[in-house]
């Protein structure tokens, strides 16, 4: 064992120890990103797919004070019941969820660190953190940006969500070295719509070229992960104006109440989902399902 807090599936460890591809998933989605009961019946949806696509999934959390890669569905169940009375981790609140033995569910940073200490190199999710509006002023820059200027997992998402700045999460990681690569477009996909006024880095085409750049930073020793970003598909992508006057509502909302910190990102989903009736959780669940059958197959080419 790596770790002494650290327990890894015995499924995902027969895996790894085989050198067969796992994707690591994370549960802050699960507990503050969506609403019962749909949170549990995606993160068991998207486990499924990965199994589909030929690899193992390993959603990570922490319960009773262990950290865990790879849950049973009981686990999965218990995070989404809970819901937001479970403690959303990050870097910083690891230790605190360990030393009192508590549930913890995982954001995009504390996801990496986990997947990186049980050796998990691809991790499937919704969307990133990233720059928020108005950080000039309110400094809210989440912990995810930092934890992938530092930490050796790549992360398919689908771009980021304009409830953030693009242009200054794209810079944020730019400074700290970090690639965002767009799998089949040039544009930076905006989370519930397919483009975006912002350039990836690098447009890539398939599986097969992600892998051989991800091979080749870690071969390179370059620490830091990178961002994989897949456009939501056409069918399920939400109209513009619809999406676009739901986010600025919720911003405005976040502002009256006085939201900031940790809350601010959970409070805004669960907005934008009641002001599109619903319509915005039915596009995050498809876009959570590419990205995981995205991520199988990097994972699979990873290992070839
Ligand atoms: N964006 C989403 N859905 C999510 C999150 C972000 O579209 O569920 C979650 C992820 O767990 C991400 C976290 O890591 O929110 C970022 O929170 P913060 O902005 O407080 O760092
Ligand atoms: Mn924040």
């Amino acid at each position: 064992m790596l770790n002494d807090f650290l327990d890894i599936h015995p499924e995902v460890r027969a895996a790894l120890d085989n050198n067969q591809p796992v994707v690591a998933l994370e549960s802050t989605i699960i507990s503050h990103g969506m609403p019962y009961p749909q949170n549990v019946e995606t993160a068991l949806k998207v486990s499924n797919t990965v199994r589909e696509a030929g690899a193992t999934p390993a959603t990570i959390a922490i319960i009773n004070g262990r950290l865990k890669v790879g849950l049973t569905p009981e686990e999965i169940e218990l995070l989404g019941k809970a819901g937001q009375s479970v403690t959303k981790v990050s870097r910083r609140d690891i230790p605190f969820i360990v030393a009192s033995g508590k549930h913890g569910a995982t954001t995009v940073a504390a996801t990496m660190i986990l997947a990186d200490m049980a050796g998990v190199r691809v991790f499937a999710t919704g969307g990133i953190g990233g720059v928020h509006r108005g950080a000039e002023t309110t400094f809210d820059v989440s912990a995810d940006l930092q934890e992938l200027a530092q930490t050796n997992v790549a992360v398919v998402c689908a771009g980021a969500k304009s409830i953030l700045d693009l242009g200054l999460t794209l810079e944020y990681l730019e400074t700290h070295g970090v690639p965002v690569i767009g799998y089949q477009t040039e544009s930076l996909p905006a989370f519930y719509t397919q483009s975006s006024d912002f350039n990836v880095d690098y447009r890539l085409d398939s599986a097969d070229e992600i892998a051989a750049v991800l091979k080749a930073k870690q071969q390179l020793g370059l620490k830091g992960g990178s961002v994989i970003a897949n456009p939501i598909p056409t069918e399920y992508a939400m109209p513009k104006d619809v999406i676009d006057s739901a986010i600025e509502q919720a911003l405005r909302e976040a502002d009256e109440q006085g939201i900031h910190g940790k809350a601010s990102t959970p409070f805004l989903l669960a907005r934008v989902c009641e002001l599109t009736g619903g319509d915005s959780l039915s596009s995050n669940i498809q876009l959570v399902l590419n990205n995981a059958r995205l991520a199988s197959a990097i994972a699979i080419a990873y290992c070839a």
